[in-house]
């Protein structure tokens, strides 16, 4: 069980997905205590609930199935791996090391800290990953799930893993679970932070951060706080939160006197539909699988859990308490303690 510490949400940002359009928002702290105190349903509370899944069904694995529909004019040549660039937390020990996947418009420096202090508890190596289209990482202008997985199995070929425990948050829980799916031999155990495996319902409005950040423009050869100063103002009509422009504004990148964004907006916006989605599988993951939401964000909801039993039927389901969308920055000892745990389990 999760340790409970109470104290108020310093900084946090949660991302949420969209609607019709089937978006992706990014909204502040603020904001999420706003909605969990009003739109969101499921209740703020100071408990650790645990639904224990008790029952674990051995299915005969099937096939999965891809999906289709908006992939329709994919080009075949989309799913060719790229290479991914990753950061080695090494630990002493040789139990199975753990991988780091990042969300959408994170970057592998996000779990950083956490990777450190996992190495400290666990021994174990830790490694944390760029996504394509992310921090480091080559671009491509594809980004799916199929895409993203196997980069992360062409990665882990590379570096002679064989097996690992994935952990994911939010588009890269969804990276995980993809993998998992598909590659069940390459994963030991399967940490799925604050999402599902469904189609992600949206909050408010991403494509416009995104269209704000496709028009900043920054002059040439201005130092680098000014360049944060013009782009942060020319955010500012659409992304009002102050915190999300500093989140997006950490991707402003400087090269030879140019700024401009690290990720591959236009190849993000392209993909947003096949972002928010989950591929449709008709097999399971029959390994141990921990889904760890925080009270206050709504991306695990009881509505998901029939998929998360049949698709992952050892899963248990675990709810930090205040921590919204971004557990990890909320309450990275609560994290770290339910990840250590579910290690020894
Ligand atoms: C990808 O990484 C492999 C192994 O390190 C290397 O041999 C290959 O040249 C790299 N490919 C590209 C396109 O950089
Ligand atoms: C799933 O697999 C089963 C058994 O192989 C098959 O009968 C069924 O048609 C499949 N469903 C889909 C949607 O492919
Ligand atoms: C996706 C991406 O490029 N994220 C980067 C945003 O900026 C921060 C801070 O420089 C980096 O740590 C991330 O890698």
């Amino acid at each position: 069980m999760p340790i409970v510490i109470l104290h108020p949400q310093q900084f946090s940002c949660i991302v949420v997905f969209g609607p019709p359009a089937e978006i992706f928002y990014v909204i502040m702290s603020v904001t999420c205590r706003f909605l969990s105190g009003g739109l969101l349903h499921r209740a703020t509370s100071c408990v650790s609930m645990t639904t224990s899944r008790n029952a674990c069904f051995s299915n005969a694995r099937m096939h999965w199935i891809r999906q289709i529909g908006t992939k329709a004019n994919t080009p075949a040549v989309s799913t060719r791996p790229v290479n991914l660039t990753y950061d080695v937390f090494d630990g002493k020990g040789d139990n199975t090391p753990l991988v780091f996947l990042h969300g959408l418009f994170g970057s592998k420096s996000n779990f950083h800290s956490i990777a450190k202090s996992l190495v400290q508890r666990t021994g174990r190596k830790v490694l944390t990953v760029d996504a394509r289209n992310h921090g480091k990482s080559t671009h491509s202008p594809i980004i799916t799930y199929e895409a993203m997985t196997n980069d992360l199995t062409q990665l882990l070929a590379q570096l002679r893993i064989g097996k690992c425990v994935l952990i994911g948050h939010s588009m890269g829980g969804k990276v995980a679970m993809t993998t998992a799916l598909m590659q069940p031999s390459l994963v030991e155990r399967l940490v799925v932070v604050d999402i599902s495996p469904a189609q992600t319902t949206p909050l408010t409005n991403f494509p416009a951060y995104i269209q704000a950040m496709k028009e900043v423009k920054v002059p040439k050869d201005v130092p680098r706080s000014t360049a944060r100063r013009l782009a942060e103002d020319q955010l500012r009509q659409l992304v009002k939160e102050r915190s999300v422009r500093q989140f997006l504004l950490t991707n402003l990148t400087e090269e030879e006197g140019q700024y401009s964004w690290r990720v591959n907006l236009d190849a993000i916006s392209n993909h947003l539909q096949d972002i928010m989605n989950f591929p449709a599988f008709n097999t399971s993951y029959e390994g141990p699988t921990l889904f760890l939401g925080g009270t206050n964000s709504a991306y695990i909801s009881s509505e998901d859990y029939p998929e998360i039993q049949r698709l992952f039927p050892c899963a248990d389901i675990q709810y930090i308490p205040d921590a919204s969308h971004w557990i990890h920055a909320d309450k990275p000892l609560d994290f770290i303690s339910s990840i250590s745990t579910f290690l020894q389990s």
